[in-house]
């Protein structure tokens, strides 16, 4: 048992969130699930059971301000954060870069860039100073591992990347450990809302494979964290079995 420690988790009403808290929660940790859709986070409350255990925290990592004020008002059995899942986020789209809505790469950029450093630095002042914390940051292959239409996606999740590397650096010494985990294919909730909305194609994305669970990134996460304080898994890559890598494309002729 964790002696009832505390995490906050961002993006905790559908997949990898939801999957995270509930593993937590069952291990007997003080969860804040953070998201912006309330009764997604309720239902959440009521699966997990145990109610005193979760904290359901609707709020819109874009919005600095309100990230502070959130932060900053939690009750005292929830002030102390121990581990925080930096997962809120989203792919909208999948158009080549000269086809996409601006509007869309504004939505991911606030989100996966901006979101996760409002919430990482209202977060982890607290951290320093305890001496004791860890930021688990979901990135994303699309980090590395360039296709077509990942155009802003990945590189949004490439600054996640390089963002955990460079706050590792920052907190040499302090006793703040930081974790970057990057999943391949897995099947949430993230294709319906990349395809805003469109159940069909959302579908196709993970149709006839085995692709990664929410459970299974939520188990990787658990462990990380589970390790002796002085082990920092700096990243952890995983891809379901059934993905892997493709030739580099050659077009010929013109
Ligand atoms: P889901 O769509 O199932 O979950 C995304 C979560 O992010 C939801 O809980 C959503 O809640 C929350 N969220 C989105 N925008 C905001 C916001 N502005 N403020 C607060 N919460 C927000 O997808 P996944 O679980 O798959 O995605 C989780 C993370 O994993 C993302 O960062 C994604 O990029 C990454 N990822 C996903 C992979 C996949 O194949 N599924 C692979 C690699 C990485 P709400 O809408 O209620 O706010
Ligand atoms: C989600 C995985 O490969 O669809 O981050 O971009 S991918």
């Amino acid at each position: 048992m964790s002696e009832n420690k505390t995490i906050l988790v961002t993006g905790a009403s559908s997949g990898f969130g939801a999957a995270i808290a509930s593993r937590f929660a069952a291990e007997g940790w003080r969860v804040i699930a953070c998201a912006r859709r309330s009764e997604r986070l309720e239902r959440l409350k009521k699966t997990i059971g145990e109610h005193d255990l979760i904290f359901p925290l609707v709020l819109d990592v874009r919005n600095a301000k309100a990230v502070e004020k959130a932060l900053a008002a939690l009750p005292n059995a929830f002030a102390s954060i121990d581990v925080l899942v930096n997962n809120a986020g989203l792919a909208v789209g999948l158009e080549p870069a000269y086809r996409a809505d601006p509007n869309d790469w504004e939505v991911m950029v606030d989100t996966n860039i901006k979101g996760l450093l409002h919430v990482t630095r209202t977060i982890l002042p607290r951290m320093v100073e305890r001496r004791r914390g860890h930021i688990v940051n979901i990135g994303s292959i699309a980090a590395s591992w360039p296709y077509p239409g990942g155009n802003c996606y990945g590189a949004t999740k490439a600054f996640v990347q390089q963002f955990s590397r460079n706050l590792r650096a920052d907190l040499h010494g302090a006793h703040v450990r930081v974790s970057l985990i990057e999943p391949g294919l897995a099947e949430t909730e993230f294709s319906l809302v990349r395809f805003k909305g469109d159940a069909n194609k959302a579908r196709q994305v993970y149709s006839g494979t085995k692709a990664l669970t929410a459970e299974d990134i939520a188990e990787i996460v658990y462990w990380t964290t589970q390790l002796p304080e002085h082990v920092n898994i700096n990243h952890i890559e995983v891809m379901p079995t059934s993905q892997s890598w493709g030739q580099l494309p050659v077009s010929r002729g013109a």
